[in-house]
């Protein structure tokens, strides 16, 4: 059993991390210290973390505005906080902007994984004690049939350049442990959804547009299918890995919670028809299909039975509960929402989807 002392957490200021920092330091038993190196990206904000700086803020827990391409930052800051831990979740994470635009991904994804392992070569030499721990996702595998699960050992068959950038960073993970010794290990999650995920994802833009009594943008003909996972039970899992997890070790994660986006869409408007006291069918009739998304994954559904027995970690949160938890943090985090609005978001969502096709159910 490890236990950790000194993390420095990457992307800490995006939806996942955010959440883990959270999660660590008011949920579990750590009680050392977190550094969250974020670039703030169109992605990274603050204000998901106000409450955690406020309490916890230059005590134990540092914010360093850093980009994780930037080597000799990221050097010194490993030094300077003696970092014994590595949480990577930094990356750029959206497969529709890797269609539109794959260089930040292969910087971020790609060289900026490359500089923290290079880091912690260099700065952990001869250290066992140590651990990078890489986020990933079950999108490196692939996609599936109607049949069928993704396992640790399924080869990795990514499609889409975010989905090609993370297998690039598991390998060069993967290589460091085998090459150098360095000690790691890796995760690879299904679909995450909660509060402060950016609105750009399905479930918090559903919500918003409904919200805003928008259209429901739905891709090809709705019936590719995620596993979805609540926030807070990849951050146990991700806790879990920390303190026991093997060294060289890769552990899937997943809700054993597949949907079709068609049926998450309708189950979306038929709870916030419940929160928002409108008639049964009041949002449903906001649903439109448009263009497919271009190599659009059919399936993904993960098998996750080695973390469960090796771990003991198991999903807490039932679907509808998490769900509704979801909805209820949107629709009261209105200037969460506005600041975002406000932003360079809308700007790019403006050029990129400004002219796409819509189509009525
Ligand atoms: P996110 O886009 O919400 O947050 C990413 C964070 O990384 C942001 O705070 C951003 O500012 C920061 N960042 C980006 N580029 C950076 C750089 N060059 N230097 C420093 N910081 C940088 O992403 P998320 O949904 O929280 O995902 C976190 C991790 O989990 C990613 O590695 C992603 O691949 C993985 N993952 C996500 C999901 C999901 O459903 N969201 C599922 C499985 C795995
Ligand atoms: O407007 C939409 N309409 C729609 O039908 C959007 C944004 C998405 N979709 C579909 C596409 C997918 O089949 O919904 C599904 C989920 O889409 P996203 O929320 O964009 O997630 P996905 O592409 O599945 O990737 C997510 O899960 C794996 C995260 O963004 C990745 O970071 C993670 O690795």
């Amino acid at each position: 059993m490890r236990t950790p002392k000194n993390i420095l957490v990457t992307g800490g200021a995006g939806f996942i991390g955010s959440n883990f920092i959270r999660y660590i330091l008011k949920k579990s038993e750590f009680d050392g210290t977190i550094v969250n190196v974020d670039k703030l990206t169109y992605a990274g904000n603050p204000l998901n973390l106000v409450d955690i700086e406020e309490e916890y803020g230059n005590k134990r827990y540092f914010f360093e505005k850093i980009d994780i391409c930037d080597y000799e930052k990221i050097k010194e800051t490993f030094k300077r906080y003696s970092i014994d831990t590595v949480t990577h979740f930094a990356a750029e994470s959206h497969v529709d902007r890797s269609i539109f635009g794959p260089r930040d991904f292969v910087d971020t994804n790609i060289t900026g994984t490359f500089n923290l392992l290079e880091a912690a070569r260099e700065c952990w030499v001869g250290r066992e004690d140590v651990l990078f721990h890489h986020v990933s996702t079950d999108e490196v595998y692939g996609s599936l049939g109607e049949k069928g699960y993704f396992y640790e050992k399924t080869a990795y068959d990514p499609h889409s350049p975010y989905a090609a950038s993370k297998a690039s960073s598991d390998h060069l993970v993967k290589a460091y442990y085998h090459t150098y010794g360095i000690p790691i290990t890796i995760s690879n999650c299904s679909n995450n959804y909660g509060p402060y995920q950016f609105p750009e994802k399905v479930i918090p833009l559903m919500i918003i547009n409904m919200m805003e009594e928008k259209p429901l943008p739905v891709y090809g003909d709705g019936k590719n299918i995620r596993d979805w996972l609540f926030v807070e039970d990849h951050c146990n899992a991700v806790w879990l890995i920390l303190k026991k997890g093997k060294s060289g070790e890769t552990y899937n994660i997943g809700g054993d919670n597949e949907w079709q986006n068609i049926r998450l869409v309708e189950l979306l408007c038929e709870r916030m028809d419940v929160i928002k006291n409108k008639k049964k069918g009041y949002y449903q009739k906001h649903i439109t299909f448009v263009k497919d998304r271009p190599g659009h994954d059919r399936r993904y559904a993960i098998n996750c039975d080695k973390i469960k027995s090796e771990l003991k970690w198991k999903p807490m949160v039932g679907f509808k509960d998490g769900i509704d938890t979801t909805i209820y943090w949107y629709t009261n985090n209105n200037k969460w929402i506005e600041d975002i609005k406000s932003g360079i978001y809308r700007k790019w969502i403006e050029l990129n989807y400004g002219k796409r096709e819509v189509s009525l159910k």
